[in-house]
Protein backbone atom coordinates (compact mmCIF):
# COMPACT_ATOMS: atom_id res chain seq x y z
CA UNK A 1 0.00 0.00 0.00
CA UNK A 2 1.45 3.42 -0.67
CA UNK A 3 2.12 5.57 2.43
CA UNK A 4 0.96 9.17 1.14
CA UNK A 5 -1.83 9.10 -1.36
CA UNK A 6 -3.62 12.09 -3.06
CA UNK A 7 -6.41 10.69 -4.23
CA UNK A 8 -9.94 11.85 -6.64
CA UNK A 9 -13.21 10.94 -5.58
CA UNK A 10 -15.79 11.39 -8.16
CA UNK A 11 -19.16 12.49 -6.23
CA UNK A 12 -22.05 14.53 -6.17
CA UNK A 13 -22.92 14.80 -2.56
CA UNK A 14 -19.29 16.44 -1.55
CA UNK A 15 -20.71 18.03 1.69
CA UNK A 16 -21.68 15.19 3.78
CA UNK A 17 -19.29 12.87 2.10
CA UNK A 18 -16.12 15.55 3.16
CA UNK A 19 -17.40 15.23 6.88
CA UNK A 20 -17.27 11.47 6.62
CA UNK A 21 -13.79 11.47 4.87
CA UNK A 22 -12.59 13.86 7.70
CA UNK A 23 -13.83 11.84 10.44
CA UNK A 24 -11.38 8.75 8.92
CA UNK A 25 -8.49 7.82 10.62
CA UNK A 26 -5.04 8.70 7.77
CA UNK A 27 -7.10 11.46 6.10
CA UNK A 28 -4.99 14.08 6.56
CA UNK A 29 -7.13 16.98 4.29
CA UNK A 30 -9.87 17.20 1.83
CA UNK A 31 -9.46 19.51 -1.39
CA UNK A 32 -12.56 20.63 -3.06
CA UNK A 33 -12.98 20.92 -6.51
CA UNK A 34 -15.92 23.09 -6.78
CA UNK A 35 -15.58 26.09 -8.21
CA UNK A 36 -15.93 28.22 -5.28
CA UNK A 37 -12.86 28.99 -2.93
CA UNK A 38 -14.39 30.88 0.28
CA UNK A 39 -12.64 29.85 3.65
CA UNK A 40 -14.94 27.29 5.46
CA UNK A 41 -15.91 27.31 8.96
CA UNK A 42 -13.88 24.30 9.84
CA UNK A 43 -10.43 22.70 9.15
CA UNK A 44 -10.07 19.59 7.02
CA UNK A 45 -11.82 20.86 4.23
CA UNK A 46 -9.90 22.88 1.29
CA UNK A 47 -11.92 23.94 -1.31
CA UNK A 48 -9.66 25.50 -4.08
CA UNK A 49 -11.92 27.52 -6.79
CA UNK A 50 -10.45 24.67 -8.79
CA UNK A 51 -13.56 23.18 -11.09
CA UNK A 52 -12.66 19.77 -12.79
CA UNK A 53 -13.78 18.82 -16.74
CA UNK A 54 -14.53 14.96 -15.19
CA UNK A 55 -16.45 13.38 -12.45
CA UNK A 56 -13.78 14.10 -9.81
CA UNK A 57 -15.52 16.85 -6.70
CA UNK A 58 -12.85 16.35 -4.39
CA UNK A 59 -8.96 14.89 -3.68
CA UNK A 60 -8.44 12.99 -0.05
CA UNK A 61 -4.64 13.62 1.19
CA UNK A 62 -3.89 10.24 2.71
CA UNK A 63 -1.26 9.46 5.12
CA UNK A 64 -2.08 6.10 7.21
CA UNK A 65 -0.54 6.95 10.85
CA UNK A 66 -3.11 7.79 12.86
CA UNK A 67 -6.34 10.60 13.11
CA UNK A 68 -5.86 13.63 12.05
CA UNK A 69 -5.10 16.60 14.30
CA UNK A 70 -6.58 19.39 13.64
CA UNK A 71 -6.96 23.46 14.26
CA UNK A 72 -6.94 26.47 13.25
CA UNK A 73 -4.29 29.56 13.99
CA UNK A 74 -4.35 32.92 12.83
CA UNK A 75 -6.51 31.69 9.86
CA UNK A 76 -4.16 29.12 8.91
CA UNK A 77 -6.41 25.80 9.24
CA UNK A 78 -4.02 23.26 9.71
CA UNK A 79 -4.18 19.29 10.04
CA UNK A 80 -1.25 17.07 11.30
CA UNK A 81 -0.42 13.39 11.50
CA UNK A 82 2.27 12.38 12.79
CA UNK A 83 5.18 14.28 11.14
CA UNK A 84 3.64 15.70 8.10
CA UNK A 85 1.54 19.00 8.55
CA UNK A 86 -0.93 20.36 5.66
CA UNK A 87 -2.31 23.77 6.52
CA UNK A 88 -4.16 26.17 4.25
CA UNK A 89 -4.90 29.84 4.17
CA UNK A 90 -7.25 31.55 2.02
CA UNK A 91 -7.26 35.51 0.83
CA UNK A 92 -10.55 37.07 0.94
CA UNK A 93 -12.13 38.54 -2.40
CA UNK A 94 -11.75 41.85 -1.01
CA UNK A 95 -8.18 41.30 0.09
CA UNK A 96 -7.54 40.49 -3.62
CA UNK A 97 -7.60 43.72 -4.57
CA UNK A 98 -4.13 44.14 -3.55
CA UNK A 99 -2.74 40.96 -4.14
CA UNK A 100 0.94 41.82 -3.62
CA UNK A 101 0.04 42.53 0.31
CA UNK A 102 -2.30 40.56 0.63
CA UNK A 103 0.02 37.05 -0.74
CA UNK A 104 2.85 38.66 1.71
CA UNK A 105 0.73 38.44 4.91
CA UNK A 106 -1.16 34.98 3.95
CA UNK A 107 2.86 33.87 3.29
CA UNK A 108 3.68 34.98 7.06
CA UNK A 109 0.45 33.34 8.33
CA UNK A 110 0.78 30.17 7.05
CA UNK A 111 4.98 29.68 7.56
CA UNK A 112 4.59 31.44 10.98
CA UNK A 113 1.79 28.73 12.37
CA UNK A 114 3.51 25.86 10.53
CA UNK A 115 6.70 26.68 12.01
CA UNK A 116 5.10 27.11 15.44
CA UNK A 117 3.65 23.65 15.44
CA UNK A 118 7.25 22.24 14.82
CA UNK A 119 6.81 22.47 10.90
CA UNK A 120 9.29 24.79 9.77
CA UNK A 121 9.68 23.04 6.12
CA UNK A 122 7.38 23.48 3.55
CA UNK A 123 7.91 20.97 0.99
CA UNK A 124 5.01 21.26 -1.59
CA UNK A 125 3.13 24.62 -1.88
CA UNK A 126 0.18 25.22 -4.32
CA UNK A 127 -1.18 28.68 -5.19
CA UNK A 128 -4.67 29.23 -6.82
CA UNK A 129 -5.68 32.89 -7.56
CA UNK A 130 -8.16 34.48 -9.35
CA UNK A 131 -7.65 36.44 -12.43
CA UNK A 132 -3.99 35.35 -13.04
CA UNK A 133 -2.96 37.24 -15.75
CA UNK A 134 -5.63 40.11 -15.21
CA UNK A 135 -3.23 43.33 -15.55
CA UNK A 136 -0.55 44.85 -17.54
CA UNK A 137 2.99 44.54 -17.62
CA UNK A 138 4.38 44.31 -13.81
CA UNK A 139 0.79 45.14 -12.47
CA UNK A 140 -0.19 41.40 -13.88
CA UNK A 141 -1.91 39.53 -10.74
CA UNK A 142 0.58 36.66 -10.90
CA UNK A 143 4.09 39.28 -11.02
CA UNK A 144 2.39 41.01 -8.01
CA UNK A 145 1.89 37.96 -6.01
CA UNK A 146 5.46 36.72 -6.70
CA UNK A 147 6.51 39.81 -5.15
CA UNK A 148 4.44 39.26 -2.36
CA UNK A 149 5.60 35.83 -2.10
CA UNK A 150 9.53 36.36 -2.02
CA UNK A 151 9.21 39.18 0.48
CA UNK A 152 7.66 36.77 2.42
CA UNK A 153 10.06 33.85 1.76
CA UNK A 154 12.90 35.76 2.55
CA UNK A 155 11.34 37.12 6.23
CA UNK A 156 11.67 33.97 7.01
CA UNK A 157 15.63 32.99 5.96
CA UNK A 158 14.51 30.81 3.30
CA UNK A 159 17.20 30.50 0.60
CA UNK A 160 16.77 29.61 -2.86
CA UNK A 161 18.00 26.19 -2.41
CA UNK A 162 15.56 26.07 0.01
CA UNK A 163 12.48 26.72 -1.95
CA UNK A 164 9.23 24.35 -2.25
CA UNK A 165 7.56 22.80 -4.88
CA UNK A 166 4.95 24.84 -6.13
CA UNK A 167 1.77 25.28 -8.20
CA UNK A 168 0.41 28.68 -9.31
CA UNK A 169 -2.86 28.83 -11.38
CA UNK A 170 -5.62 31.03 -12.06
CA UNK A 171 -8.99 29.64 -10.96
CA UNK A 172 -12.53 31.03 -11.82
CA UNK A 173 -13.69 31.81 -8.42
CA UNK A 174 -13.44 34.86 -6.27
CA UNK A 175 -10.69 34.46 -3.56
CA UNK A 176 -7.56 32.71 -3.50
CA UNK A 177 -5.93 30.20 -1.02
CA UNK A 178 -2.38 28.75 -0.43
CA UNK A 179 -2.02 25.17 0.86
CA UNK A 180 1.30 23.68 1.75
CA UNK A 181 2.36 20.44 2.68
CA UNK A 182 5.64 20.76 5.66
CA UNK A 183 7.90 18.60 7.66
CA UNK A 184 9.86 19.01 10.42
CA UNK A 185 12.84 18.51 8.15
CA UNK A 186 14.28 19.54 5.51
CA UNK A 187 13.64 18.19 1.85
CA UNK A 188 15.64 17.86 -1.59
CA UNK A 189 15.62 19.95 -4.12
CA UNK A 190 15.80 19.32 -7.55
CA UNK A 191 15.80 21.19 -10.51
CA UNK A 192 15.62 20.68 -14.46
CA UNK A 193 18.75 20.74 -16.60
CA UNK A 194 16.30 21.34 -19.19
CA UNK A 195 14.67 24.71 -17.81
CA UNK A 196 16.46 27.50 -16.07
CA UNK A 197 15.39 27.50 -12.21
CA UNK A 198 12.80 29.67 -12.01
CA UNK A 199 14.36 31.86 -9.03
CA UNK A 200 16.57 32.60 -11.60
CA UNK A 201 14.42 33.67 -14.68
CA UNK A 202 15.39 37.49 -16.45
CA UNK A 203 13.58 40.69 -15.35
CA UNK A 204 11.03 40.14 -18.55
CA UNK A 205 8.81 37.91 -16.55
CA UNK A 206 8.54 40.60 -13.94
CA UNK A 207 10.40 42.83 -10.89
CA UNK A 208 10.29 39.18 -8.35
CA UNK A 209 11.49 35.45 -10.07
CA UNK A 210 9.17 33.21 -9.10
CA UNK A 211 10.35 31.44 -5.87
CA UNK A 212 9.80 28.01 -5.96
CA UNK A 213 11.92 24.36 -7.05
CA UNK A 214 11.09 21.95 -9.84
CA UNK A 215 10.62 19.34 -7.72
CA UNK A 216 11.20 17.85 -4.12
CA UNK A 217 12.57 14.71 -2.49
CA UNK A 218 11.75 13.71 1.27
CA UNK A 219 11.28 10.72 3.09
CA UNK A 220 7.41 9.96 3.88
CA UNK A 221 6.64 7.17 6.13
CA UNK A 222 9.65 5.51 5.45
CA UNK A 223 9.47 5.54 1.55
CA UNK A 224 10.47 8.48 -0.78
CA UNK A 225 8.85 10.93 -2.76
CA UNK A 226 9.30 13.32 -5.26
CA UNK A 227 6.85 16.02 -5.58
CA UNK A 228 6.78 17.59 -9.22
CA UNK A 229 5.72 21.26 -9.19
CA UNK A 230 3.26 22.46 -11.63
CA UNK A 231 5.19 22.11 -15.04
CA UNK A 232 4.94 23.36 -18.46
CA UNK A 233 5.47 24.24 -21.93
CA UNK A 234 9.20 25.95 -21.17
CA UNK A 235 12.76 25.11 -21.87
CA UNK A 236 15.35 27.78 -20.91
CA UNK A 237 13.36 30.54 -19.76
CA UNK A 238 11.16 30.51 -22.81
CA UNK A 239 7.69 29.54 -23.42
CA UNK A 240 7.58 26.75 -26.60
CA UNK A 241 4.49 26.56 -29.10
CA UNK A 242 2.94 29.42 -27.88
CA UNK A 243 -0.40 28.42 -30.11
CA UNK A 244 0.23 24.52 -29.69
CA UNK A 245 -1.14 22.89 -27.52
CA UNK A 246 0.22 19.06 -28.36
CA UNK A 247 3.86 20.62 -28.68
CA UNK A 248 3.18 22.28 -25.35
CA UNK A 249 2.10 18.92 -23.53
CA UNK A 250 5.00 17.21 -25.57
CA UNK A 251 7.63 19.50 -23.95
CA UNK A 252 5.97 19.65 -20.58
CA UNK A 253 5.72 15.94 -20.42
CA UNK A 254 9.53 15.82 -21.39
CA UNK A 255 10.26 18.34 -18.70
CA UNK A 256 8.26 15.98 -16.52
CA UNK A 257 10.23 12.62 -17.60
CA UNK A 258 13.80 14.54 -17.34
CA UNK A 259 12.67 15.26 -13.24
CA UNK A 260 12.04 11.49 -12.82
CA UNK A 261 15.37 10.29 -14.56
CA UNK A 262 17.20 12.37 -12.12
CA UNK A 263 15.49 11.07 -9.20
CA UNK A 264 15.83 7.65 -10.41
CA UNK A 265 11.95 7.17 -10.46
CA UNK A 266 10.08 5.14 -12.38
CA UNK A 267 6.91 6.76 -14.78
CA UNK A 268 5.02 3.95 -13.95
CA UNK A 269 5.06 5.26 -10.39
CA UNK A 270 3.80 8.56 -11.64
CA UNK A 271 0.45 9.11 -9.43
CA UNK A 272 -1.90 12.83 -8.47
CA UNK A 273 -1.06 14.35 -12.17
CA UNK A 274 -3.33 17.35 -11.87
CA UNK A 275 -3.79 18.88 -15.61
CA UNK A 276 -4.40 22.00 -15.41
CA UNK A 277 -5.84 23.56 -19.02
CA UNK A 278 -6.36 27.44 -20.08
CA UNK A 279 -9.11 26.22 -22.58
CA UNK A 280 -12.09 24.04 -22.58
CA UNK A 281 -11.83 23.16 -26.15
CA UNK A 282 -7.96 21.18 -25.65
CA UNK A 283 -9.55 18.79 -23.37
CA UNK A 284 -10.49 15.60 -25.64
CA UNK A 285 -6.75 16.32 -27.34
CA UNK A 286 -4.75 16.49 -23.72
CA UNK A 287 -6.46 13.17 -22.67
CA UNK A 288 -6.31 11.27 -25.00
CA UNK A 289 -1.69 12.40 -26.11
CA UNK A 290 -1.65 11.72 -22.12
CA UNK A 291 -3.40 8.66 -21.83
CA UNK A 292 -1.06 6.73 -23.43
CA UNK A 293 1.93 7.97 -20.69
CA UNK A 294 -0.11 7.97 -17.83
CA UNK A 295 -2.42 5.52 -16.05
CA UNK A 296 -6.14 7.08 -16.69
CA UNK A 297 -6.99 7.06 -12.99
CA UNK A 298 -4.57 9.72 -11.88
CA UNK A 299 -5.18 11.97 -14.15
CA UNK A 300 -6.94 15.07 -13.31
CA UNK A 301 -7.99 17.30 -15.79
CA UNK A 302 -8.93 20.54 -14.25
CA UNK A 303 -9.99 24.09 -15.80
CA UNK A 304 -7.23 27.04 -14.98
CA UNK A 305 -5.31 29.94 -16.55
CA UNK A 306 -1.69 29.35 -16.11
CA UNK A 307 0.90 32.19 -15.05
CA UNK A 308 2.17 33.21 -18.52
CA UNK A 309 -0.44 34.17 -20.78
CA UNK A 310 1.02 31.90 -24.01
CA UNK A 311 1.24 28.91 -21.45
CA UNK A 312 -1.61 26.63 -22.38
CA UNK A 313 -1.35 23.65 -19.89
CA UNK A 314 0.73 22.84 -16.87
CA UNK A 315 1.09 19.50 -14.98
CA UNK A 316 1.92 18.75 -11.73
CA UNK A 317 2.88 15.08 -10.20
CA UNK A 318 3.61 12.82 -7.80
CA UNK A 319 6.37 9.69 -8.09
CA UNK A 320 6.93 7.36 -5.16
CA UNK A 321 10.53 6.55 -5.52
C1 LIG B 1 7.07 27.91 -14.93
O1 LIG B 1 7.70 26.88 -15.05
C2 LIG B 1 5.59 27.79 -15.12
O2 LIG B 1 5.10 30.55 -9.44
O3 LIG B 1 4.86 28.88 -8.06
C3 LIG B 1 4.84 26.61 -12.46
C4 LIG B 1 4.84 26.15 -11.13
C5 LIG B 1 4.87 27.96 -12.71
C6 LIG B 1 4.86 27.06 -10.07
C7 LIG B 1 4.95 29.34 -9.20
C8 LIG B 1 4.89 28.85 -11.63
C9 LIG B 1 4.88 28.40 -10.33
O4 LIG B 1 7.58 29.01 -14.70
C10 LIG B 1 4.82 28.48 -14.10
Amino acid sequence: MSIFVQEYISSRAAASDVGELLNQDGVLAVVGYTGDCLEPAAPGYIPSGLSPFGQTALEVIRYPFGRAERGITDRCHWNVIGDLICAATWISPAECLDVEAATEQAYDRILGVAEQLGFAFPFRIWNLLPQINQGAGDQEIYKRFCSGRMRAFTRHGMAAAEYPAASAVGHHADGAVIYLLAAAKPSRNLENPLQMPAYTYPREYGPCSPSFARATRIELGGKDFLFISGTASILGHSTQAPDDIVSQLEVTQANIAQLVAQAGGSGDKLSALRVYLRHPEHLDVARALLERTYAAGHLNFVHADICRQQLLVEIEALVEL
